[in-house]
C-alpha cells in the first residue's frame, strides 16, 4: 500500500449482475458482439471527480475478469452498484479483504442497505458529489477505514464533472448512458427513487450536457445513447429549455446519436415536448404503467396513470417517433382475481411488444416497505437474494400477500404465458411497424461503420429466428416483410423488439416454470412462510439513518473502533 500523501492507484470494480434477470438482454448482446447493455456510469463519474494525480483504471465484471493481481497492484479498489450486485460486490469486498487492499464501496444498494457492506473498510453512502471530497480529504490524511454519508438529495449536479468516458471500451456496450436530471417528482408507494434521489429534480446545464455529447462523440462513439434520467420530463421547464440545444446540436453533427430514455406517461399530453423529442432523435421510451387496474394505480400513489386511456397515450409517443417498453407488476393489494385478463388486455391494446411484467418487490427504504412492515407483512430478509436466485420475475412476493400468494402467482403466471406468446407478441410488433412514425432528418450524415455493423447484425437475427427458433419463423417474417413495405423507417424499432423478443422469449417461459414450481411446492404444503419482521421502527431493518453528513470526526472515530 502507498504512503498517505501520495497518488493512489485506485481499481474500480463494477460488480456482475445475476445471470437470471428479464433485464440482461442477453442474446441482443451476443447479437449485437456486446458484453454488457450499459456502462457503470457512476463509478465512471466518480473517477472523475477524485483529483487528478489519482490514477484510476476501471473493470467491469461484466465484459471482463478480476485478477488477484489487479487487486494486489492497486492502493484502494472502489465498487459498488445496485441490488442486484450484492452478491457479487459482497465476493470483491473478500476478496480485497484477503489480499489487504482497501475497499471502498458506495453506490445505490449500499446507500440502500449498508449494514450488508460492513466488511468494507470504507462506505461512502448516497450521491458522491459533495461527500467525495471528504473521503479524499480523508485518505489523504491517512484514514484507512470509516463511513461517510451525503445529505440527502443535496448533491449539486452542476458540479458532476464529464464522466471518465474514456475509461470505457464503447464496443463492449450496447449503448452508453448520460444523464440529465436526478430525481422524479411523483410519490409511487414503491418507488426508490423518490428516496435516494428525492422528488425535486435536479439538472445539469445545458454546456454540462453539450460537454458531454463532444466528449463522447470525439472518443468515437455513434449511435445509441440513453439518457438515464429516473423521469426525463420530472422537471419539463430545465427539459424544454435544454431540448432545442440538443437539436441544434445532433443537426451541426449530422445526428450522430439516437437517443432513448425514462419518462411517466404523462409525456403524451405535451405536444410540444414530444415534438422537442422527437426533433432530437428520441427513438425509444421506457415508461412505468404497472397496472391497468384504475383502484391500484391509486392505492400505490401513481395517479399520472389514471383517468387517461393507456393504449391512446401510448400510441402517441409511437406518433412522435418512440417506441415504447414499459414496466407492468401484479402483486399489488388492491387487485382483484381479474388483473391477469385485465393486464393481458391492456398490453395488447398499447401494442408495446417489450413489457416488463414483474412481481411487485419491495425495494428496501420505501413508502411500501415501511407500511408492509408497520402492517407486520414484510419478510426479514427481504432485502437480499443470492446470486442464483435471480430478479423479481422469480423472487417477487417478498411479503405477506392480502389475495393467497398461489392466485397471485398464477395470475402472473398467465400474463407471462399470454403476453409472450409468439402470436401475440408478433401481433404487437406490428402494432408499431403500423405505427410508428420515424422522423426523417435531412442533416443526417451516414456512418458506413454503422451501416455494416447494423446489417450484420440484422443478418445474425434472421439466421436465430429461421434456424435457432424455427417456431419463430413465420411470424418474423410476416412481419419484417409487411414493415419493409409499408414502413420501412419502423424496421429499426421493429426489429430491436424482436431481438430482445430473443432473450424474453425464453426468459418468461424459464420463469413461468420457476413460478409453477413455486405454486407446486404450495399445493403440496411445503412452502413454509419466512419470518416477517417486527412492525416497531419506521425504517427498514439495520439502514444507517441517511440525511446527516458524518463528517471526518466520525471516519477518525470509526478508525480508531476498528
Ligand atoms: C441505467 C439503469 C439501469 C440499466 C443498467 C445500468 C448499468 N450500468 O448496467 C438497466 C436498464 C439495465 C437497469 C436494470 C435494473 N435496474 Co437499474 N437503474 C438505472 C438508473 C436509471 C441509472 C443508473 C445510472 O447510471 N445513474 C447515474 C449515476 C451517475 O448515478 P449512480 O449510479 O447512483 O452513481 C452515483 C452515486 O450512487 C455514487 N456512486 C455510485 N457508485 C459508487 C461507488 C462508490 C465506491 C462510491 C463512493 C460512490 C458511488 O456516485 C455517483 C455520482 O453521484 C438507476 C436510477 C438512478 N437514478 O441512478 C436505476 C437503478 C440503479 N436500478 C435499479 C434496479 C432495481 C434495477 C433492476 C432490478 C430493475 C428494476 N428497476 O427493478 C434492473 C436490474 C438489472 C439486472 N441486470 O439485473 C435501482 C437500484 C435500487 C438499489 N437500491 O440498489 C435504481 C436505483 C432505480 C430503480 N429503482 O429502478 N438499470
Ligand atoms: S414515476 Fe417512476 S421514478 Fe417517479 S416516483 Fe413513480 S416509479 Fe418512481
Amino acid at each position: 500500500m502507498s504512503e498517505a500523501n501520495t497518488a493512489p492507484r485506485v481499481l474500480m470494480v463494477f460488480p456482475k449482475f445475476y445471470e437470471n434477470s428479464m433485464w440482461n438482454f442477453k442474446e441482443a448482446m451476443e447479437i449485437q458482439g456486446a458484453r454488457a447493455p450499459a456502462p457503470p456510469l457512476g463509478l465512471i463519474t466518480l473517477a472523475a471527480m477524485l483529483p487528478p494525480a489519482w490514477q484510476v483504471t476501471l473493470v467491469n465484471r461484466n465484459c471482463e475478469d478480476l485478477t488477484d493481481a489487479q487487486i494486489q497492484a492497486a492502493d484502494l479498489v472502489m465498487t459498488g452498484g445496485m441490488l442486484p450486485q450484492e452478491p457479487d460486490c459482497l465476493v470483491v469486498i473478500d476478496k480485497c479483504v484477503a489480499l489487504g487492499t482497501p475497499v471502498c464501496v458506495g453506490g445505490p444498494a449500499p446507500t440502500s442497505t449498508p449494514e450488508v457492506y460492513d466488511k468494507a473498510d470504507f462506505l461512502v453512502l448516497g450521491e458522491a458529489e459533495g461527500i467525495l471530497d471528504k473521503f479524499v480529504a480523508a485518505w489523504e490524511s491517512g484514514e484507512r477505514r470509516g463511513r461517510l454519508t451525503a445529505e440527502k438529495f443535496k448533491a449539486d449536479v452542476t458540479k458532476s464533472p464529464i464522466p471518465r468516458f474514456d475509461l470505457l471500451t464503447f464496443s463492449h456496450y450496447l449503448y452508453i448512458g448520460v444523464q440529465f436530471s436526478r430525481g422524479c417528482p411523483f410519490t409511487c408507494e414503491f418507488c426508490d427513487i423518490i428516496e435516494l434521489y428525492g422528488r425535486a429534480p435536479r439538472t445539469k446545464t445545458t454546456p454540462q450536457m453539450l460537454a458531454e455529447l463532444d466528449r463522447l462523440y470525439s472518443l468515437g462513439h455513434r449511435g445509441h445513447v440513453d439518457f438515464v434520467d429516473d423521469n426525463l420530463i420530472g422537471n419539463k421547464k430545465a427539459i424544454k429549455l435544454f431540448l432545442p440545444h440538443l437539436i441544434q446540436w445532433q443537426a451541426d453533427h449530422g445526428y450522430p446519436f439516437k437517443f432513448s430514455t425514462e419518462a411517466s406517461l404523462n409525456l403524451a399530453d405535451d405536444d410540444e415536448l414530444l415534438g422537442m423529442m422527437r426533433d432530437a432523435n428520441f427513438f425509444a421510451l421506457f415508461t412505468g404503467i404497472e397496472t391497468p387496474d384504475e383502484a391500484t394505480l391509486i392505492q400505490t400513489q401513481k395517479k399520472q396513470n389514471t383517468k387517461r386511456s393507456i393504449a391512446d397515450s401510448v400510441h402517441k409517443l409511437y406518433e412522435n417517433g418512440m417506441f415504447v417498453t414499459a414496466g407492468f407488476i401484479v402483486g399489488f393489494d388492491t387487485e382483484q382475481d381479474s388483473i391477469s385478463k385485465a393486464m393481458s388486455l391492456c398490453i395488447s391494446q398499447t401494442g408495446i411488444p417489450i413489457a416488463m411484467v414483474g412481481l411487485l418487490f419491495a425495494l428496501p427504504n420505501t413508502q411500501l416497505s415501511r407500511r408492509l412492515r408497520k402492517e407486520g407483512r414484510l419478510y426479514e430478509n427481504y432485502a437480499h437474494t443470492t446470486a442464483d436466485q435471480g430478479d423479481q420475475c422469480t423472487q417477487g412476493l417478498n411479503f405477506v400477500t392480502l389475495r393467497p400468494q398461489r392466485d397471485v402467482l398464477a395470475d402472473y403466471r398467465d400474463v407471462l404465458q399470454e403476453v409472450y406468446d409468439p402470436k401475440n407478441f408478433f401481433d404487437r410488433v406490428r402494432v408499431v411497424a403500423r405505427r410508428v412514425k420515424r422522423p426523417k432528418f435531412a442533416a443526417q450524415k451516414l456512418n458506413w461503420r454503422h451501416v455494416v455493423h447494423d446489417l450484420y447484425s440484422l443478418l445474425r437475427v434472421c439466421w436465430r429466428m429461421t434456424v435457432r427458433r424455427p417456431e419463430l419463423a413465420k411470424h418474423f417474417w410476416s412481419v419484417f416483410l409487411e414493415t419493409a413495405r409499408h414502413n420501412p423507417a419502423a424496421l429499426e424499432a421493429v426489429v430491436t423488439n424482436m431481438v430482445i423478443y430473443l432473450h424474453v422469449y425464453p426468459f418468461s417461459r424459464y420463469v413461468i416454470r420457476e413460478i409453477n414450481g413455486r405454486i407446486t411446492e404450495l399445493d403440496a404444503g411445503r412452502w413454509v412462510q419466512p419470518p416477517v419482521l417486527a412492525p416497531e421502527a419506521e425504517s427498514c431493518g439495520k439502514a444507517a439513518p441517511v440525511g446527516k453528513v458524518v463528517a471526518k470526526a466520525e471516519v477518525k472515530h470509526l478508525a480508531a473502533v476498528a
